[in-house]
């Protein structure tokens, strides 16, 4: 299986993609996680990422396009992977399926995990008082929103008239969820 996926921030693609990917057999690559990685462990990358995550923009797509690619060629993601916040843009759209036809390969589905607003921020916050990451305050998830909408969201119309979309409701348990996440990637099958 190779999938993809998608959501707003707080709409549970971190939470629900170690289920998915341990369920099919495939790492999960977190764009996010490996930045994060890389700012705890001080090196060049994470350095450069910081403040542009402490902000709550995105990564320039040429830093990120490079990290995935290297990822995906790594042994263990030849029969198949689940890319967790990648791509966030329609640039990265192309980048990745540049990759993707240069090796003959193409995307299963795209997870798509649909969450109201303001729901969203409230389990962000309370991510913020368990967790502390630096971008959960209020005014970077402010931003995180309006990135989200301008550059992450044309994604679902793009991935729906590829037909690839996979639309899930992700209210409610994290459980329930990734049942509704597997029940509608069976029914494809
Ligand atoms: P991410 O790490 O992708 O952060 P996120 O959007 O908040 O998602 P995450 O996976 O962490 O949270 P989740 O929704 O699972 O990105 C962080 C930053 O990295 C970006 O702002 C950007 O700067 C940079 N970046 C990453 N990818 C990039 C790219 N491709 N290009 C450029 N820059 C990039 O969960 C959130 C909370 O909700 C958790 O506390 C969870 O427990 C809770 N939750 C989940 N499901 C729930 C449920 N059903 N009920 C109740 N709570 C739930």
């Amino acid at each position: 299986m190779r999938l993809l996926i998608i959501g707003a921030p707080g709409a549970g693609k971190g939470t629900q993609a170690s289920s998915i990917a341990e369920h099919y057999g495939i790492p999960a690559i977190s764009t996010g996680d490996t930045f994060r990685a890389n700012i705890k462990g001080g090196t060049e990358l994470g350095k450069k990422v910081k403040a542009i995550m402490d902000a709550g923009d995105l990564v320039p797509d040429v830093v990120t396009d490079e990290i995935v690619v290297d990822r995906l060629g790594q042994s263990d993601a030849a029969e198949g992977f689940l890319l967790d916040g990648y791509p966030r843009n329609l640039h990265q759209v192309e980048a990745l399926d540049g990759y993707l036809s240069a090796n003959g390969l193409a995307l299963d589905a795209v997870v798509s995990l649909e969450v109201d607003p303001e729901l969203l921020t409230a389990r962000l916050l309370k991510r913020a008082q368990i967790e502390g990451r630096a971008d959960d305050n209020e005014e970077t998830i402010r931003n995180r929103m309006d990135v989200y909408t301008s550059q992450t969201a044309p994604l679902i119309d793009h991935y729906r008239q590829a037909g690839l979309l996979v639309p899930v409701d992700g209210v409610g348990e994290i459980s329930d969820v990734r049942d509704r996440i597997f029940s509608a990637l069976d029914a494809r099958a």
